[in-house]
């Protein structure tokens, strides 16, 4: 784990937990008492300045578009790095950090993985997804084509683990692993925004195990989705879609 020292505190990995299996209170379905824990100081602001700030992130996330016509102009790693780093710090079931980023930005293997998701989604444009579906899809400009994949400087391929690997070899219970990863990837999509880049969600049905296998990666890993991330071109469109009304989106009880 690359970690920049000082900055925030790593917690041990699972594979460190010498007592995840923990049975020396058998009986008890209470959470252990002894167990350490660390103070946590939250930030705090003045409610003017939390007003404030609601504002201007919500203001930022409201402008957040998908957008699928890229310039191929490159990002300093870092900055990619530390959006990373901001989704890797989400909430997860368990601590499991069931995720894995896989970063591309080698021209052979974006070509490869076009090549991959075009196949699949050519078939399923034309055959699996249906009509219905199809037509829903028409004013998003989307098809199978993703020139994108390759333009975008980097692709982001974005795998759940199922479950843990010990350095033992043996098999570790991860929870709520669907859920911890599309919060992750939530605040990657906040990062990329608050960086003024783009990306396009790609959800490619049936390429998953076809990308898992040129990515090498292991069996306990699954394809959720791909992300090229890169700036906007100068002539990018998007549909104009209306969101939902708040009264539709929010209830207060
Ligand atoms: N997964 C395909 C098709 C697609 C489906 C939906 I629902 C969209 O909102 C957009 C696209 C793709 O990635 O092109």
């Amino acid at each position: 784990r690359r970690a920049k020292s000082g900055t925030f505190y790593v917690e041990r990995t699972t594979d460190d937990a010498q007592d995840d299996d923990d049975n020396s209170h058998p009986s008890s379905h209470e959470y252990d008492d002894d167990a350490e824990h660390i103070p946590y100081r939250a930030d705090v602001y003045p409610q003017e300045e939390m007003i404030a700030r609601s504002e201007a992130f919500h203001m930022m996330m409201q402008k957040r578009r998908t957008v699928r016509f890229f310039t191929d102009r490159p990002i300093p790693r870092t900055i990619i790095e530390n959006v990373l780093y901001a989704a890797g710090a989400s909430p997860s079931g368990a601590n499991s950090q069931p995720w894995t980023y896989v970063v591309v930005s080698n021209p052979a293997t974006k070509a490869e993985i076009r090549d991959i998701i075009e196949a699949e989604e050519r078939i399923n444009y034309e055959r699996r997804m249906g009509d219905a579906w199809v037509k829903e899809l028409r004013i998003l400009k989307t098809s199978w084509r993703k020139p994108h994949l390759e333009t975008a400087p980097y692709v982001i391929v974005v795998l759940r683990q199922l479950y843990g690997v010990r350095s033992d070899g043996s098999r570790k219970n991860y929870y709520y692993t669907d859920i911890s990863v599309a919060i992750s990837v939530g605040i990657l999509l906040a990062g990329l925004q608050n960086v003024g880049l783009v990306t396009t969600t790609t959800t490619p049905l049936n390429a998953g195990p076809a990308l898992r296998k040129l990515l090498q990666r292991p069996a306990n890993e699954r394809v959720m989705l791909l992300l090229p991330v890169g700036y906007a071109a100068e002539d990018a469109t998007v549909p104009p879609l209306r969101r939902k009304s708040l009264d539709e989106q929010f209830l207060w009880v």
